[in-house]
């Protein structure tokens, strides 16, 4: 590895060390290797962040100068697109995602996704006219601005790092926010380096953009219960974001939560279900199966199971797992022990439950370092099977098999999330009906790819709250306050 910036905080435009010079390892998912030590901030290191995200946000004139913000996301574009080999490096190391990805959804597609973000500050329409009324008699002619929501606090997951913290950051800065960035603590050094660029070569005021990089939950808690904290946006499994909506209510903090999820990818029995099959199990194994709105339980025609199954194990039995620095895996490592761990015990439970392995079930051999789970198959399950409800967030799909569309659409909704789906059907108005009948916030139709800068993301259910990307993605950060002033007696 060449020698990377080290990781540090970022508080007040300062990059400085934590409190006491605390400090974290940051482990090589693929090797276990130590690759760094990224600052453990303290709570005083949070209260300082957040004391200058609020005076940044209350006492300057950041949120209303919106041709200088676009100026600065100019800047961070620029920067990115300079640093992008670091900011690869780091994504491979810490996260473990193989480079075929960072060369799309993992970095080079969120950091050209600026562009969009930035575009939208030329020609957004921050106050619209309501027109003219006469409530109780009085002409009065009325707008609706647009402003800041405020200090966001952005908590972030340790899948797609780069990519999740410029989805918050970017709109929120765009927005007029003022943002304290807390990275996942198996990936703090994504989350630095973006406070790093944003410190030494953007115009960005100091306190605009804090960095609290952290091993544990608690500074995670300290920024919901803050009251100085006016939004969360959060990213991460629905257990924590239920935790982070509790704590955020208590001072009825706006909050975005993109959760998780357990999307079904239907195939109608009009279609070949041995391809539907095939490109389901591939995408099932893309970064270890990390992906919370991947398809990972497949619905096939009754008639379709055995095929299906043999498919799918076929294709995970060829996809490349291994190194995610060589260039052809598609399937590196999974984050940690722990998570390897949470795997394993969906892995059993299958079995308990009378399902089997058609490929995998297990670690990858001869692999003994690293946090390694085989591509796996499992069949002969129902959906109300755990490994068929829960969200496993490994390379395991979970084929099931349906009586026609209404009952594929039944077993699709049945599920507490909603996050994307996907369906499969040679008669695209039929392929569409079923599209529209499931609970889901994004659905593919025959392989369609709905991410992009641009298309709003984010989940129906218990997948989430809010939309992240796309005019949606930014308009969560803004407040509307409505005016009023009698008719005649407007500001020219
Ligand atoms: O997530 P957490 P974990 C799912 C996936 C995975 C599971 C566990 O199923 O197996 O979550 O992963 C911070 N208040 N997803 O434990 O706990 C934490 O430090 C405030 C899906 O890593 O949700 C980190 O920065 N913050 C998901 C972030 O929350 C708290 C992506 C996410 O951690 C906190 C990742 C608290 N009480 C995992 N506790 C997706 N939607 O893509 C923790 N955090």
């Amino acid at each position: 590895m060449t020698s990377l910036p080290a990781p540090q905080l970022l508080i007040d435009g300062r990059l400085r060390a934590a409190t006491g010079d605390t400090s974290f390892p940051v482990i090589n998912p693929a090797t276990e290797e130590i690759i760094g030590y990224a600052p453990e901030a303290a709570g005083a290191d949070a209260d300082e962040a957040i004391a200058a995200a609020r005076q940044a946000f209350d006492e300057s004139d950041w949120p209303r100068r919106p041709g200088f913000r676009a100026h600065c996301l100019r800047q961070l574009k620029a920067a990115l697109d300079r640093d992008f080999e670091t900011l690869r490096e780091i994504t491979i190391a810490e996260a473990g995602v193989p480079r075929m990805w960072t060369d799309g959804p993992q970095l080079r597609m969120p950091v050209d996704g600026v562009d969009y973000v930035t575009g939208l500050l030329d020609h957004y329409e921050w106050e619209t006219d309501l027109g003219t009324a006469a409530p109780m008699g009085m002409p009065t002619s009325r707008t609706a601005a647009r402003e800041a929501a405020g200090v966001v606090a952005a908590i972030t997951p340790w899948n797609f790092p780069t990519q999740i913290n410029l989805a918050k950051v970017v709109p929120a800065l765009a927005a007029g926010c003022t943002v304290v960035l807390k990275p996942a603590p198996d990936t703090p050094w994504a989350g630095a380096e973006l406070g790093r660029l944003i410190a030494a070569e953007t115009d960005i005021p100091s306190g605009v953009v804090n960095v609290l990089t952290s091993a544990g939950a608690a500074i995670g808690q300290q920024l919901t219960a803050d009251p100085r904290v006016d939004m969360i946006s959060f990213t991460g499994s629905t257990a924590t974001g239920r935790l982070v909506m509790t704590a955020a209510a208590a001072t009825l903090k706006k909050v975005f939560l993109e959760l998780g999820g357990k999307s079904a990818a239907i195939v109608l029995d009009d279609y070949e279900v041995t391809a539907a099959a095939s490109l389901t199990a591939f995408t099932t194994c893309i970064h270890a199966g990390q992906g919370c709105a991947l398809t990972t339980r497949l619905v096939v025609p009754r008639a379709g199971y055995d095929e299906a199954v043999a498919a799918c194990a076929k294709t995970m039995a060829s996809v490349q797992v291994g190194d995610p620095l060589d260039q052809a895996t598609v399937c590196g490592p999974v984050i940690s022990a722990g998570q390897r761990e949470r795997i394993e015990s969906y892995l059993r439970s299958a079995i308990d439950d009378g399902g089997r392995f058609a490929c995998g079930g297990g670690r990858v051999p001869g692999r003994e370092t690293g946090f390694w789970v085989e591509p796996s198959v499992i069949a002969g399950l129902d959906n109300s099977a755990r490994a068929a409800r829960e969200e496993i967030f490994g390379p395991v799909l979970v084929v099931l098999a349906h009586d026609g569309d209404d009952s594929a659409i039944e077993i699709a909704n049945d599920s507490p999330y909603g996050l994307s789906g996907a369906v499969f059907g040679t008669d695209p108005q039929r392929a569409r009906a079923v599209a529209r009948r499931l609970r889901t916030g994004s659905v593919s139709i025959n392989g369609g790819v709905w991410y992009g800068p641009d298309v709003p993301f984010g989940g129906y259910k218990q997948s989430g709250i809010g939309r992240e990307m796309g005019v949606a993605g930014f308009e969560e950060y803004l407040e509307i306050k409505s005016m009023a002033v009698p008719a005649g007696r407007e500001p020219a």
